[in-house]
């Protein structure tokens, strides 16, 4: 989508801090970090959120959790512990309107809720 800041990022036309990338998927570093380590991960191809996810989007989704343990352990996060969310709507708090998963770690984690 041209007004799509993740395509946009995916298409190489905004930067990003890159962590990842494979044919399907892109990880790069939230440009404003909520913990000390703090990755998206996103499809390349641009779904709103995972509401919007059809059928055919299933594996695409897997692969981004796959990723998400596999990028976890490069970052040396995986005995600490991490998180793995993604928001979906209002209330969730989803700014960016392109399906992407948070991996948090580095620190200790709130709990989750209002
Ligand atoms: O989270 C959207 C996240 O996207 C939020 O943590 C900031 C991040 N963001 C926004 N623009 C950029 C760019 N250009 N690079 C890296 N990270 C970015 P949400 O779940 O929608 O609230």
């Amino acid at each position: 989508m041209s007004d799509c800041i993740f395509c946009k990022i995916v298409a190489g036309d905004l930067p990003s801090k890159k962590v990842y990338e494979d044919d399907q998927i892109l990880a790069f570093h939230d440009i404003q970090p909520a913990s000390p380590i703090h990755v998206l991960i996103i499809p390349k191809k641009h779904i709103v959120s995972l509401a919007d996810a059809g059928d055919e989007d299933w594996a695409l989704i897997g692969h981004i959790q796959g990723a998400a343990a596999q990028i976890a352990r490069e970052l040396e996060v995986e005995q600490s512990g991490y998180r793995v969310i993604t928001n979906i709507g209002a209330n969730a708090g989803q700014i960016v309107h392109h399906l992407h998963y948070h991996l948090m770690a580095g620190a200790r984690l709130s709990p989750l809720g209002v």
